[in-house]
């Protein structure tokens, strides 16, 4: 069996957990925050049978979409600094790990 951990963007989420159950797999949709942007996103944890790791990414992939956003940064000149100056960065539609898992029980 593998855990499915899918880090991905807030507007998506209600749409990828809508696919997943409709397709048959149970996941479970924790807040978290991006350590970069320090914005809310959204992890997914998915534990499946090994052979359905790829159907899953799948449908996560056809509902996760990578966004470009605007970042403000602050740029230092010597002794003093700028004003913000925005950078863009592009989010990717979900950052996805896969793990063994060594044991899984339902009580
Ligand atoms: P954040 O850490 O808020 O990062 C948001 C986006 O900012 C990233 O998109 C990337 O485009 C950019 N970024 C992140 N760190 C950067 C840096 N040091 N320098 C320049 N740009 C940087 P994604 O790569 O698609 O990541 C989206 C979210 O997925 C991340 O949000 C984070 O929550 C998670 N993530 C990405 N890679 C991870 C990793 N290796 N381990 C754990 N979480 C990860």
């Amino acid at each position: 069996m593998k855990l499915i951990i899918a880090i991905i963007n807030h507007d998506d989420a209600s749409a990828v957990t809508h696919n997943l159950a409709k397709n048959g797999f149970s996941s479970t949709k924790l807040s978290t925050t991006g350590g970069f942007l320090l914005a809310g996103n959204v992890t997914l944890l998915v534990g499946v049978e090994a052979e359905k790791v790829q159907r899953v990414i799948d449908l996560i992939g056809e509902c996760a979409h990578s966004r470009r956003q605007m970042i403000p940064t602050t740029a230092e000149m010597g002794y003093s600094f700028l004003p913000s100056m925005p950078v863009e960065v592009t989010v990717g539609g979900a950052t996805i790990f896969v793990v063994d898992v060594e044991r899984f029980e339902r009580l």
